[in-house]
């Protein structure tokens, strides 16, 4: 699948150790295609994520409801298990995989790579095969345990303005914050406890697409 920035504007980001009240991820992501998100990243990690043939198994499935949908299908942090379930891009962080083994191995995947200083945007700028940036957290997280500080609505306007890449913002994303967020420039919101922990779950989909929509 070709990247396009628009694809970053509503981007859901879980695996199974985000899930609660006995919710189940692929009814929680069909319910959020319902609800209009526009990418979806399959991200297994902590002590209480999957690994092995269950991840494998539960990949697939979410696989196929991204291939469904036409939406990409990005695994995190992990080049083989993407081209196992055939996803169409893998996204690595700082610490993560290599970016530069990525690129060797998944040069014909989306790749997106995490930067939350001016230096890493700096050096991302010139890998041009990094198709888009992840950038955060902004605001204090509950969803990860080994977060960054926060850099703010003021710091991730400058990891924008220096970025030649689009950034999709990501870290304690709510329905509050999505106008402060649109209005950095950033190419759109990558959220997991605003859709895991929604109420409507399809509703707060539909919320974040329409904030980062190309209507002003
Ligand atoms: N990377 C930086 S913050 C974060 C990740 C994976 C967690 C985002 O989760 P939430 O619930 O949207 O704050
Ligand atoms: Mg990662």
């Amino acid at each position: 699948m070709k990247f396009q920035k628009e694809q970053l504007a509503a981007y859901f980001v879980a695996g199974s150790q985000d899930m609660i009240d006995g919710r189940q991820l692929p009814d929680v992501l069909k319910t959020a295609i319902a609800g209009g998100i526009t990418a979806f990243q399959y991200r297994e990690k902590g002590p209480q994520a999957l690994s092995g043939a269950a991840k494998l198994k539960l990949g697939g499935i979410l696989r196929e409801l991204c291939k469904q949908a036409k939406i990409p299908f990005i695994v995190d942090d992990d080049v083989e298990l993407a081209r196992q379930l055939d996803a169409d891009g893998v996204h690595v962080g700082q610490s993560d995989e290599a970016i530069a083994k990525v690129i060797d191995e998944a040069p014909d995947m989306i790749i997106g790579y995490s930067c939350h200083t001016l230096v890493q945007i700096q050096k991302a700028n010139v890998l041009s095969a990094v198709d888009y940036i992840g950038s955060g957290p902004i605001f204090p997280t509950i969803s990860k345990a080994d977060a960054d500080p926060a850099v703010g609505t003021g710091g991730l306007t400058k990891l924008v303005n220096a970025s030649v890449k689009p950034i999709v913002a990501i870290g304690g994303i709510s329905l509050a914050n999505l106008d402060e967020i649109k209005a950095t420039g950033a190419a759109g919101a990558a959220v997991i406890s605003l859709l895991t922990r929604a109420k409507d779950i399809k509703s707060a989909a539909t919320t974040i697409r329409q904030a980062f929509s190309n209507k002003s």
